[in-house]
């Protein structure tokens, strides 16, 4: 309890896990209180997927814009503030955008961001509209924006702020750390959605640090999922064209290829796909049995996590946490577009009642 009597606030993962992190006493820090996101035991889901592991959703979701990368960005924007930057500069599918865009207004950074035409959903680009980054869509894919974004940041004053910022993965590691910090040990498994490849290398950098200082006893599988259409680490080749309904992962050229890879090998995982039927069967069931709504692309871990149960892959009582990376008010044209339209009635007692079926 705070001395206001009120209970203390989580203080954002640079205060909670400052010891672990690059920043010292010169480093200002630009926080919306991220991290500290619910790991949220998901025993219907696991039933009806018919596995018997202990299943847990790291809902990353309930970060201040809505996914996983605020925490990365409250360390690249603060590091960019404390290097003296005036503006930065990402390629996105658009929740780098949001948050991004939210971070560097916060500390009168400029803000530019490079998206897809007509490839990002609804809610992120609302989301940095209205923090006022300078939003330029790109025609091409999310690979060749992030090839523009890096030419320029050659030539230009502005900081890179997309996943190749080393600081981006530093602040990424500590869902690893909250995870361990929740389970009291890490888990058998983590399962999470792959697009450009930061975060599974960003949670492997952070379970092995937990691992060396002794906090945890173990190691978990990593186990990352492609969309079948946009799966380059799977096939071992550059996707020119990738395609899936989960924009957020529709990359074919992923910045962080060879950690991913590595992570995947060294914790005895692996990189697989899931095909946009089975994200969205995934989608739909996360919602229904535990009532937590992710984006289409967060959907992709609990389908590998049915992909690999239906093979027979699990131990009984194994510990299984999946990242549910984004929120699904991000995405409503999809939940609205796969759902049945809402039946309107004349209005009167008699016609509601004739609907309810009483
Ligand atoms: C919801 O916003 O690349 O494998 O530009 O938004 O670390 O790239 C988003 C990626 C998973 C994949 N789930 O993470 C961007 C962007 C959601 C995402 C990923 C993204 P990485």
């Amino acid at each position: 309890m705070s001395k206001h009597g009120r209970m203390d606030r989580w203080p954002g993962i640079i205060e909670s896990y400052r010891e672990f992190l690059p920043v010292d006493e010169k480093t200002p820090v630009v926080t919306l209180l991220e991290g500290g996101t619910p790991l949220i035991p998901a025993p219907r889901l696991a039933e009806m997927i018919g596995g018997n592991i202990d299943l847990f959703l790291k809902f990353e979701g309930e970060n201040p814009t809505g996914s996983f990368k605020d925490r990365g960005m409250t360390l690249a924007i603060s590091k960019a503030k404390e290097e003296g930057a005036r503006a930065v500069i990402c390629a996105s599918t658009g929740n780098t955008s949001a948050s991004t865009a939210a971070y560097s207004t916060r500390c009168g950074l400029k803000a530019y961001v490079l998206i897809p035409e007509g490839k990002i959903a609804l809610g992120k680009m609302s989301q940095a509209l209205i923090h006022q980054a300078t939003i330029l869509q790109v025609k091409g894919n999310f690979d060749e924006a992030l090839s523009l974004v890096k030419q320029v940041a050659e030539k230009y004053p502005v900081t890179v702020v997309n996943s190749i910022n080393p600081y981006r993965l530093e602040g990424q590691k500590t869902a690893a750390f909250e995870v361990c910090d929740v389970l009291g040990s890490a888990p058998d498994y983590h399962f999470m959605p792959v697009g450009n490849a930061g975060n599974i290398t960003a949670h492997w950098m952070g379970y092995n640090e937990y691992y060396k200082c002794g906090k945890i006893a173990s190691l978990p599988k990593m186990i990352g999922l492609q969309a079948a259409g946009s799966a380059p680490i799977v096939h071992g080749r550059v996707i020119k064209e990738p395609h899936t309904i989960a924009t957020a992962i529709r990359i074919g050229n992923p910045a962080s290829w060879k950690p991913a890879l590595e992570a995947a090998a060294e914790s005895k995982g692996e990189i697989n796909l899931v095909t946009d039927e089975e994200i969205t069967e995934a989608y739909r069931m996360i919602a229904k049995y535990e009532g937590v709504f992710c984006e289409p692309a967060s959907a992709a871990g609990v389908a590998g996590v049915i992909k690999l149960n239906k093979r027979g892959h699990f131990k009984k009582g194994e510990v299984a946490v999946c990242t549910l990376t984004g929120h699904g008010l991000k995405d409503p044209d999809f939940s609205i577009g796969i759902s049945e339209k809402p039946e309107t009635i004349p209005g009167g007692l008699d016609s509601l009642i004739q609907a309810l079926g009483f």
